[in-house]
């Protein structure tokens, strides 16, 4: 067993009797109720859904196993030279709540080596799409494609223990986890640079490291990628991502089925697909300005016929956060050292000063602040991944990490089949008084 996994199984026989006494002694004390705009509204904001990996809250953003990013970003080993942390670490992070030392990431770096292998069948899926598919369709197949592999589903029909659901659901996860990002440059390679060909990975390459060769990119490019990888892991549990691969394995369906679920509800213009929105709407304001960076009231003008036209801005607002979102920060952050003179990071930097009063005076939106996407694409920009449509792989990739070790734990701690109530219209009339 390896060290992730043995501590893993420490943890999850030390947590099972928090969750056992929770439901048998506290069962039926009341944490919520529900207004009739949450049950018509998207259920925002009920608690109804417990998870340790990570908390969002409104004002702070996220923190992963109580750490904020800056943190996480601090705190994780590194490689030698490199400013952003192992994404092998953050999934140790993620599983177990500690802060690995460089050994035991090393340790889960080997064996997220040797679980890379895609098979030639799942080559031969993405490259049976017509070159105009969407990349986050071929994604969803591919990972489908792979779901014949899944050792739960073979253990499971010889009978296997509730308790040991954990074990093949962690192997399972692992598997894909050490896949995906090789499916994602496989996808990008075959739709943007198919003259070149495909790369073999590297085996002497860490996570973000071998992405980043696979896909081409110099350096800091691995960096980009462990950041990118590590900001979108997780982001509660009731986001649309998140929900749908916990909702999916809530019946037993294998991290296959879920992780394309999951996928699919990430490449929503409302979730995911917005960090390509945000390139779109970006792209149109410099073909506007002839390339020239435009004036505050230039930026104003288009800001509001965007909101005039009955448009969302891109990049801006959130369903929980009422502050700027730390990973837009993160970013920043990156940008401003990197790529400071970058045309479009001074687009964005611009927009900054105008969209958050402007939202507020339009009166509509919760959060008139920059969440995540309003950041990344710029960043993937700079280093020549210029097709948009691509960013929202990237950030299945990074959600990936965050969906899964979510699903390890439901299926250690024994989650229940989501099943939530429903009422007709008449009902809820009823309920509030209408004749
Ligand atoms: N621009 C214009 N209007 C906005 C807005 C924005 N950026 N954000 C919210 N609003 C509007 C909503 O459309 C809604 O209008 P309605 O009453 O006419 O339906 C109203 O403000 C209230 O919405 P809210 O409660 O503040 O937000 P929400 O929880 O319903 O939606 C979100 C959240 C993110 C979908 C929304 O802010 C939005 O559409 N933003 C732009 C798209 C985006 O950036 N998405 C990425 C989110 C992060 C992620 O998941 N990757």
């Amino acid at each position: 067993m390896s060290t992730l996994k043995e501590k893993l199984y420490k943890k999850i026989k030390e947590h099972r009797p928090r969750t056992t006494k929770l439901i048998k002694e506290y069962g039926d004390k009341v944490i919520d109720q529900v207004t009739v705009s949450q049950a018509l509204g998207g259920m925002r904001g009920i608690k109804s859904l417990v998870t340790d990996i990570s908390y969002l809250d409104p004002l702070e953003g996220i923190r992963y196993r109580g750490y904020t990013l800056p943190e996480v970003l601090e705190k994780l080993p590194k490689s030698k030279g490199a400013e952003m942390p192992y994404v092998e670490g953050l999934y140790y992070l993620l599983l177990t709540g500690e802060i690995p030392t460089q050994e035991e990431v090393d340790d889960v770096i080997i064996d997220f080596n040797n679980r890379r292998t895609v098979p030639q069948y799942v080559k031969n899926v993405i490259d049976a799409f017509p070159s105009e598919s969407h990349p986050m369709a071929i994604l969803s197949a591919a990972v489908m494609s792979l779901e014949r592999e899944s050792l739960f589903n073979i253990k499971y029909k010889k009978g296997m223990s509730k308790m040991d659901y954990w074990d093949a659901t962690y192997e399972d996860a692992t598997n894909l986890l050490a896949k995906i990002p090789l499916i994602g440059a496989y996808i990008y390679n075959k739709l943007y640079h198919p003259e070149k060909g495909h790369r073999f990975c590297d085996p002497t390459l860490d996570l973000g490291a071998n992405f980043a060769y696979m896909m081409g990119k110099d350096k800091p490019y691995d960096d980009v990628t462990r950041m990118y990888f590590i900001i979108h892991a997780d982001h509660e549990s009731g986001n649309v991502s998140a929900h749908t691969g916990h909702l999916v394995a809530s019946s037993l369906s294998d991290v296959y089925y879920a992780t394309s679920a999951m996928i699919n509800g990430l490449a929503g213009p409302l979730h995911g697909l917005a960090n390509q929105e945000v390139l779109r709407w970006l792209q149109g304001l410099r073909n506007k300005m002839g390339g020239k960076l435009p004036s505050k009231e230039e930026l104003k003008k288009y800001v509001w016929d965007t909101l005039n036209s009955g448009q969302v801005i891109p990049g801006y607002g959130h369903a929980v956060l009422r502050k700027t979102d730390p990973r837009y920060s993160v970013q920043r952050e990156f940008c401003l050292k990197h790529l400071p003179e970058d045309d479009l990071f001074k687009y964005v930097d611009a927009l900054y000063e105008v969209v958050p009063d402007i939202l507020r005076e339009h009166g509509k939106a919760k959060n008139p602040w920059p969440n995540v996407d309003a950041q990344s694409g710029v960043v993937q920009w700079h280093y020549g991944v210029t097709q948009y449509d691509f960013y929202t792989v990237l950030f299945s990739i990074g959600r990936s990490f965050g969906v899964l070790s979510n699903i390890i734990w439901d299926r250690a701690l024994g989650y229940s089949l989501e099943r939530p109530k429903s009422v007709t219209t008449e009902m809820l009339e009823k309920m509030v008084g209408i004749d």
